[in-house]
């Protein structure tokens, strides 16, 4: 086996980039660093998830007589064990359990983070082997350290992450965060068990030739998206076209392939579901701290979904992300009064 020296793993990664910035205590980098062990977990066992009763639903016994945990169970389980047990988080929110799970001991009150997550997003998909992901997102406390953290630490508006990332279980996994630094992508080396260094310093295109929207939807979605969904179809060779339409149903999937190549995803609000389906804190947040610091953008449909001030933890948002030059087009016909 050759055995590429010059290439960074997650952890080396994250401490050069501290050893860049004499005034970091480490703690972020071991944020990440527990972040990647439970996605190296949650990694094992959605590839034999076809293998084992980890589809099956939860509290059920598998043929061992052993508790069966779905795999978003599972996944929930490992990111928060390996927050509480780290030394740098002090609660957590997840879209798994009904409300935030604040630490209280010792170490973690002494902790400068909060970390909110979608352990694994997507999971209608696992039973058919498609595509999934875990979302992530840090913010710096607002509370008193020496203290239990505090709702209002969660309760912050996207612009206050120090970082958002994702995981995404697809034909290799890879994890892809961002600080204000940039993004930069890792994927996990089976062979030596680490994320490496694979797509440093990410760009968005300023624009691409997919939309991924749910067609499906369409009769529902509100006719200024409507329009901007027939403009992408009518694109030919004179305008930048032909689009393509590109929707795996998995948010992971769907935005890391865009972010890649160029594109824009839309989960608008319905006449059902005036708010859509995707949720701030867990999913739109991370991914448009993301994509804006890889130079693109994200909307609700009015503002920056950045800037939308959280009531919620669980709060559902429409979203409009991607390319720029796409986001440019699209708020340039529904943003018209
Ligand atoms: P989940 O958190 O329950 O998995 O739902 C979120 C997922 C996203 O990954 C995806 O973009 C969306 O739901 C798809 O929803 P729909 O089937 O309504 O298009
Ligand atoms: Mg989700």
């Amino acid at each position: 086996m050759v055995i590429n020296r010059k290439i960074q793993t997650l952890d080396e990664f994250t401490i050069q980039q501290m050893r860049d910035f004499p005034q970091a205590t480490g703690e972020l980098s071991g944020l990440l660093r527990d972040i990647g062990l439970a996605a190296k977990r949650v990694h094992v066992e959605v590839n034999k998830a076809g293998l084992v009763d980890i589809l099956g639903d939860a509290g059920t016994m598998n043929v061992q007589g052993e508790e069966v945990k779905k795999l978003d169970v599972f996944a929930n389980n490992q990111f928060m064990g390996v927050l509480r047990h780290g030394i740098s988080c002090a609660g957590i929110g997840s879209e798994e359990l009904d409300d935030v799970v604040i630490f209280d001991d010792e170490i973690s009150n002494q902790s400068k983070y909060v970390c909110l997550f979608d352990p694994l997003d997507g999971s209608s998909n696992i039973d058919v082997n498609v595509s999934i992901g875990t979302i992530f997102s840090i913010y710096r406390r607002v509370s008193e350290k020496g203290k239990p953290a505090r709702k209002e630490d969660f309760l912050q508006p996207g612009n206050k992450q120090v970082a958002a990332g994702y995981v995404i279980y697809g034909s290799s996994t890879m994890l892809v965060y961002a600080t204000r630094r940039g993004v930069n992508g890792f994927t996990l080396d089976q062979a030596i068990g680490e994320f490496t260094l694979s797509h440093p310093d990410i760009k968005c295109p300023e624009k691409g030739k997919i939309y991924s929207v749910n067609h499906g939807n369409f009769f529902q979605y509100d006719e200024k998206v409507r329009e901007y969904i027939t403009v992408c179809q009518k694109k030919d060779k004179t305008n930048g076209g032909p689009y393509t339409q590109r929707y795996i149903g998995s948010m992971v999937a769907d935005v890391h392939r865009n972010l890649i190549k160029g594109g824009i995803f839309m989960y608008p609000g319905t006449t059902d579901k005036p708010k859509g389906k995707l949720r701030l804190m867990y999913e739109c947040n991370p991914f448009a701290f993301i994509v804006e610091k890889a130079g693109g953008k994200a909307t609700n449909g009015q503002i920056r979904i950045l800037d939308v001030e959280p009531t919620d933890v669980h709060q559902r948002t429409p979203l409009f992300i991607g390319s720029r030059l796409m986001m440019d087009e699209l708020e340039s016909i529904t943003m018209v009064p």
